[in-house]
């Protein structure tokens, strides 16, 4: 499961691309203005204690698709920025793995992580595919599935009292991940009738 972390970027970003344009034209999206993302953001973290705030308010508005978007659409940003998350950890993760200092117990916990996280990029691929045809539980059952992998790794290290060295990569992917739930959860049409 050797791959070169910047060509995996690059088929995910010619992805982006194509996802991107489809959801531009096939939503007839208006001008939303940044409150809808602080709105969202303060309705997702006020449902969850784990989800943080800040974090959601100052990432949405990153990637300026998210300006023209509705609930939807910034699902999608979600989605998107736990993608470039990933393959910027795996990345992250191939360098620490090549350094000589490592102890097995290291290197074990970081090969779990690159598998877990290789993992964790087809998944959050497909479920962009999955929630593009508007199965959104079958996409929130994998993007779960995302976030648990980002558990898993952090575990791997704390478990047994070491410092993680992908800490911060861990809170962030579980993070954005939870985002993308939620709002995928505020999306679902049958929320509205709850
Ligand atoms: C979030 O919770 C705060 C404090 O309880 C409340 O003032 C605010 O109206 C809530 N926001 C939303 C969008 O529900
Ligand atoms: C390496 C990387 O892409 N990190 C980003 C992960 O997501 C958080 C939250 O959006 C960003 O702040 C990081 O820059």
């Amino acid at each position: 499961m050797m791959f070169h972390p910047s060509s995996l970027l690059f088929s995910f970003t010619l992805f982006f691309l194509f996802v991107i344009t489809l959801s531009l034209e096939t939503s007839s999206t208006s001008i939303v203005p940044k409150d809808i993302i602080d709105q969202t953001c303060e309705i997702c973290s006020n449902q969850s204690i784990i989800l943080s705030y800040g974090l959601c308010s100052t990432s949405l508005p990153v990637v300026p698709v998210s300006h023209s978007a509705n609930l939807e659409g910034l699902a999608l940003v979600a989605m998107e920025l736990a993608l470039e998350n990933v393959t910027s950890t795996l990345a992250t993760i191939e360098k620490l793995l090549d350094s000589t200092s490592l102890d097995s117990f290291a290197l074990g916990g970081l090969t779990d992580c690159l598998e877990l996280y290789s993992d964790a990029a087809w998944t959050i691929v497909n479920s962009v595919g999955v929630f593009l045809s508007g199965n959104y539980d079958v996409t929130r059952t994998w993007m779960s599935s995302v976030m648990e992998a980002a558990s898993t790794c952090q575990q791997g290290f704390t478990e047994r009292g070491e410092v993680s060295p992908l800490t911060q990569e861990n809170y962030n992917l579980f993070q954005l991940c939870g985002i993308a739930l939620c709002i995928i959860h505020l999306a679902t049409p049958t929320h509205l009738l709850n």
